[in-house]
């Protein structure tokens, strides 16, 4: 598999980096995670091309979850919340309006710089033990750690637990949310696969990491992004009462079959449907001379075009309202990524949506397209025209 975020231009073609993506599944804590992984200095550097505020829907996401944090400092005198990843800003710029103390621990350059520029204030670094013992030095501890769709980021977990662990005051947080594993599997997401991404947490499993830090999950919510994500609440064991929340998404999860090997090879056989469903409305809809584009050239569509084999025979082109991927080709596939003026001024007969996760923000939008006849062809949670 090429890197998710790898766009190219056609002189890199030859020499392409690729790796082994492969999941694994541990029968005694229920882990779910990559077996091998991609050096993070790879992945996030000075041009990363995800930018997180691409998308309203998660600027209006990020104010509610700020309005979280916020509520739970709401009795500390000058709190100080520390977000990890925080990309260009989106949920610490919040903060930054409402002048609370803040810093957000960003290693990819060109997003920390945007972060600035939206007025957050910035170490340009991987969060890790010996980032968190600098934070503690220089700011003191915080009331609340947040993050999100970065946890599962960052292979050594167990680091970076020390490091929160360190930076927590005695009743502080440690709020974060990420792709939710049960929703991976109940919709056959299998495109949240890919090098970013180390770990599909389960409730059942993070627990069971988090003991060995002395740390618990004391809530739980579930949120509608990213197609399903779960939001973690942890404290210092014991520091904070545990939320009936908790008992009761391990209770579901103990039915879901989280814990049974079983579970996961019923998954493998969903991802094979769902790749010939894919393939054979793809493959029928070009014999009848229909033209089609990707629309949104995610990260998760790395997986998708590589796994099914979906390149520039199928697709004439991926728009993306994002600069820095325009001009560039798909990683392993080669499709060119054009801007989102390309897709008004020459729309297919078929948009294949690999933002599907922004669906109901981008069908708000595409009005016009599906007015003059287009469509949109989605894989998750199954293969149909809509
Ligand atoms: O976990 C991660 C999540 C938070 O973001 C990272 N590892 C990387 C990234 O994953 P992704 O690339 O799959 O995220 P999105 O949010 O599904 O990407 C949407 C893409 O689509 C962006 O490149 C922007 C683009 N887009 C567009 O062209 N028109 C998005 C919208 C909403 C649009 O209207
Ligand atoms: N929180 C944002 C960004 C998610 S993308 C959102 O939810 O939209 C993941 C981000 O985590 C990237 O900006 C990446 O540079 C950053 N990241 C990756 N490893 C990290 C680490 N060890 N410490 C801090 N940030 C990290």
């Amino acid at each position: 598999m090429p890197l998710a975020n790898g766009f190219l231009a056609p002189a890199d073609f030859d020499g392409e980096y690729s790796y082994d993506l492969r999941v694994g599944f541990c029968p005694s804590c229920s882990m779910v995670q990559l077996t091998d992984r991609v050096d993070p200095g790879k992945l996030f550097h000075e041009n990363y091309a995800y930018y997180s505020s691409t998308s309203q829907g998660m600027i209006r996401h990020f104010q509610g979850f700020a309005r979280e944090v916020q509520s739970r400092c709401a009795e500390l005198k000058d709190p100080i919340v520390i977000e990890i990843g925080c990309n260009d800003g989106i949920l610490l710029r919040n903060f930054a309006r409402d002048g609370i103390r803040h810093l957000g621990v960003e290693p990819s350059k060109n997003v920390a710089e945007a972060a600035r520029r939206a007025g957050a204030t910035i170490l340009e670094a991987f969060f890790n033990e010996e980032t968190a013992a600098q934070i503690v030095e220089t700011l003191g501890p915080a009331d609340c750690v947040c993050g999100a769709n970065v946890i599962c980021h960052i292979p050594d977990l167990r680091g970076l637990l020390r490091g929160v662990r360190l930076l927590l005051r005695e009743r502080g947080v440690f709020i974060f949310e990420e792709p939710y594993l049960a929703d991976i599997l109940e919709k056959t997401a299998y495109d949240q696969i890919y090098d970013e991404h180390v770990f599909y947490f389960s409730i059942t499993s993070l627990k069971r990491t988090l003991e060995a830090h002395s740390l618990e999950i004391v809530d739980v919510s579930r949120q509608e992004v990213h197609g399903g994500s779960m939001r973690f609440t942890v404290a210092r064991t014991g520091a904070l009462a545990v939320q009936p929340s908790v008992t009761e998404m391990l209770r579901q999860e103990k039915a879901l079959g989280l814990e049974e090997r079983t579970t996961y090879n019923r998954f493998a056989e969903r991802v094979l449907a769902s790749r010939f469903d894919l393939m054979s409305l793809l493959t029928g809809l070009k014999g009848q001379g229909r033209r089609m584009a990707g629309y949104g050239a995610t990260s998760k569509s790395t997986t998708v075009t590589n796994f099914c084999g979906i390149g520039p025979r199928l697709l004439d082109y991926i728009s993306d309202t994002t600069a820095g991927k325009q001009g560039k080709f798909t990683p392993g596939t080669h499709v060119p990524v054009v801007p989102y003026e390309r897709f008004v001024q020459d729309p297919p007969d078929f948009a294949l949506l690999f933002a599907w996760n922004h669906a109901p923000e981008i069908f708000a939008k595409e009005d016009r397209f599906r007015k003059g006849g287009g469509k949109f062809i989605v894989y998750v949670p199954s293969v149909q025209i809509v």
